[in-house]
């Protein structure tokens, strides 16, 4: 039992439903139901311990879990806001982005940072903002709300806000604009600085090798074209994120060669017509479900 790697997930809210996608991508067998605190993963030692996000750095500090997935947002918080928390990132994930700014009414007078001197900013997050307040040497006083943040500056709770935006509605739902972000976050994997047993290295490495994967392979896709030996070197210096291509020869022509590669970055329509431009033909674009160096 003890030799469970045990995992802190947000149980339900923006993170977890792409947590539970990348640990499945991770080739986790497991299913949440209910009102279940844990879920056992079937095919690895692994526990799920289903939770609000707000618990999981000091379920992870405390040693009640040995990893968590959450929002840099959270975790930046909990560090600052308790100064001996021992959590650190392991890895970015690059799902649930998302930024933690200042904004103010549209047309009032806080336009920028410095205005904030002497005014009121309500937020979720006291610590990031108080620790930015300090660096950039402003006197603000901050008034801290569990939530509804943007509903501040039109009740005179606040004179501005210091909250996440995704898309921007919200703020603009309430007439309030950004004009300044203090954080940009996406999900992360976080541990502690303790030191794990034999087994349970093993078993996180395994796993860490295979989250390594799926962002490596979120990106990725597998190009493969036909070309004119002679276009060879123009078409690689167009192929995105890309190591040596293969070059196969093409039967029954001296002139034509099959070029196949693994590009990293992402492929558009305009690298299409690119490699087109450059005289490629043919050319498809395959997803990569996994991969490992
Ligand atoms: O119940 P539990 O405590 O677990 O969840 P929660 O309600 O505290 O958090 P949840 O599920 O809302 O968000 C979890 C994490 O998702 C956050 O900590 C962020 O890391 C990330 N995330 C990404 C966001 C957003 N995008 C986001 N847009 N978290 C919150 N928002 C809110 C924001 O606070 C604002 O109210 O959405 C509104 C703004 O959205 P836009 O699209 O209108 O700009
Ligand atoms: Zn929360």
């Amino acid at each position: 039992m003890t030799d469970r790697l045990r995992i802190a997930v947000q149980k339900k809210g923006r993170l977890a439903d792409e947590s539970f996608a990348m640990l499945k991508k991770c080739g986790l067998n497991f299913s949440v139901r209910g009102d279940g605190l844990l879920a056992r993963v079937k095919n690895m030692p692994i526990d799920l311990l289903l939770v609000r996000d707000d618990d999981i750095p000091n379920f992870v500090a405390s040693g009640a879990c040995d990893f968590g997935l959450v929002g840099e947002n959270v975790f930046a918080e909990e560090v600052l806001a308790s100064e001996d928390m021992d959590i650190e990132i392991v890895r970015r994930l690059g799902f649930s982005r998302c930024r933690l700014c200042l904004a103010a009414d549209a047309d009032g007078p806080i336009q920028s940072p410095q205005d904030l001197n002497g005014t009121k900013i309500a937020t979720s997050y006291p610590g990031v903002l108080n620790a930015y307040l300090k660096d950039n040497g402003i006197k603000a006083a901050c008034v801290e709300m569990k939530g509804a943040v943007e509903l501040a500056p039109r009740i005179d709770i606040a004179d501005a806000i210091c909250d996440l935006v995704s898309s921007g509605a919200t703020l603009e739902a309430n007439g309030l604009a950004p004009f300044a972000t203090i954080l940009e976050s996406e999900a992360v994997l976080i541990g502690s600085g303790r030191k794990l047993g034999p087994n349970k290295q093993a078993i996180f490495d395994r796993l860490l090798s295979r989250i390594d994967g799926v962002i490596r392979s979120k990106d990725s896709k597998y190009i493969m074209l036909n070309a004119p030996r002679s276009q060879v070197d123009a078409i690689t210096k167009i192929l995105p994120g890309s190591d040596a291509p293969t070059i196969i020869p093409l039967a029954g022509s001296d002139d034509l060669v099959a070029v196949q590669a693994v590009c990293t970055e992402n492929v558009f329509w305009q690298t299409l017509e690119d490699l087109k431009a450059a005289g490629a033909r043919a050319i498809l674009v395959l997803p990569i479900e996994k991969m490992m160096n």
